[in-house]
């Protein structure tokens, strides 16, 4: 059994699609083990994204992840990691396959609706970063 953290991003919130993408969710079968909503600061989003600080869209993509509320989700399930970004699709929804959630719902290569861990080890760090141990299910 694996963990991976996935998140609803402002825009597929804002668009009214929670229902939609849990939906998508348990029926792949995934555990939902733990939720909540936020509206993130400046500072929790930096942190969350620090491995792309010096990324040219680091800025950018701060203004948009604290844009509005977004709920986010520890998945879990066999091979999770893989499997939540498979159900996600590609970054940039204009390549996505039809079916999945960024292929779908998602508006540009920001604006692409959801968040999923992209390694085990990553996962680790991000689900410590919004959950403590005691809001897992
Ligand atoms: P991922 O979410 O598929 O793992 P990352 O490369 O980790 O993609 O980028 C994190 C987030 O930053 C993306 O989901 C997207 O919202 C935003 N992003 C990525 N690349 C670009 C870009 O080239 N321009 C603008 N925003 C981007
Ligand atoms: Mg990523």
């Amino acid at each position: 059994m694996e963990q991976t953290l996935a998140i609803i991003k402002p825009d597929g919130v804002s668009a009214g699609y929670i229902g939609e993408i849990i939906k998508r969710i348990e029926n792949e079968g995934f555990k939902i083990i733990a939720m909540k909503m936020e509206h993130l600061d400046d500072r929790k989003a930096e942190g969350f994204y620090y491995v792309h600080k010096q990324k040219p869209f680091f800025s950018s993509l701060l203004e948009y992840m604290t844009s509005g509320s977004i709920v986010i989700m520890v998945l879990q399930g066999q091979n999770m990691v893989e499997k939540w970004r498979k159900l996600m699709g590609t970054t940039n929804p204009d390549d996505a396959d039809k079916g999945t959630i960024r292929g779908d719902m998602g508006t540009d290569i920001e604006r692409n609706v959801v968040h999923g861990s992209d390694s085990k080890d990553n996962a680790v760090y991000e689900i410590n970063y919004f959950f403590k141990g005691n809001e897992i299910f």
